[in-house]
C-alpha cells in the first residue's frame, strides 16, 4: 500500500489538510511529526549495537536458574563509541541492573546534576536513579520492574554526540557511560 493511501485510509489526510489550511505551517510541521517515518536507510551505519553492562566469566558464572550477581557485572559500554547515520537507532543489549540514560550533542557527564529519585533505605537498601531531565532525550525502563536482561531500541534523528550514561546512582557515580556518534 502506497503511503498516501494508507493515511487517507486512517482519515489522517483530510485533518492534515484542513489543519494545513487553517493555520499554516506550524500545523503542518507538527501533524508531519505525528505520522510515523517510513523512508528507508541502507548500509552498515543505518544500525548499531551496543553492549551496555556484561556478564564476567573468570572466574565463570552460574546464573541458573535465576541468579544476577551485582559483583559478577561488567559496567562498560561496547564499543564506548557507536556510530550510525542521523535516522537510524542504537539497540541497547542490557544486562545486569542498569538504567538508560541518553544526553542530547554537548551534554557531559559533569553537566549533568545528581538528582537521585527512589533511593529507599531498605532492606534491601536501593541506591535509587539519576534524574536530570535537561537535554535528557530518553530514560529507559525501571530496572526493577523487569527481567534485569533486556533490550532497548533508541531511534536518533539529529546529528551530534549524544551521552549515553547509566543511570543507576553508583555506576553513575563510577562513571559508567559512553557516546553515540550521528553523522
Ligand atoms: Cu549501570
Amino acid at each position: 500500500m502506497k503511503r498516501r493511501e494508507f493515511v487517507e485510509k486512517l482519515g489522517i489526510g483530510t485533518v492534515t489538510v484542513a489543519a494545513a489550511g487553517a493555520i499554516g505551517s506550524v500545523a503542518r510541521t507538527a501533524s508531519a511529526k505525528q505520522t510515523h517515518d517510513h523512508s528507508t536507510l541502507d548500509g552498515p551505519m543505518a544500525s548499531a549495537t551496543v553492549v551496555f553492562g556484561s556478564w564476567i566469566t573468570d572466574p565463570p558464572l552460574d546464573r541458573f536458574p535465576n541468579n544476577s550477581p551485582r559483583t559478577a557485572n561488567n559496567h562498560k559500554l561496547l564499543p564506548y563509541t557507536a556510530t550510525i547515520k542521523a535516522g537510524g537507532s542504537v539497540t541497547f543489549n542490557i544486562s545486569g541492573t542498569h538504567l538508560l540514560l541518553i544526553y542530547g550533542d554537548g551534554t557531559t557527564l559533569a553537566s549533568i546534576t545528581r538528582t537521585v529519585v527512589e533511593a529507599t533505605p531498605g532492606p534491601p537498601p536501593f541506591p535509587g536513579f539519576i534524574n536530570d531531565p535537561v537535554n535528557r532525550i530518553y530514560r529507559g525502563l525501571d530496572p526493577r520492574l523487569l527481567p534485569q536482561d533486556r533490550q532497548e531500541t533508541v531511534t536518533f534523528v539529529e546529528k551530534g554526540t549524544y551521552l549515553v550514561v547509566c543511570g543507576l546512582v553508583p555506576h553513575f557515580d563510577e562513571g559508567m557511560h559512553g557516546f553515540v556518534k550521528v553523522v
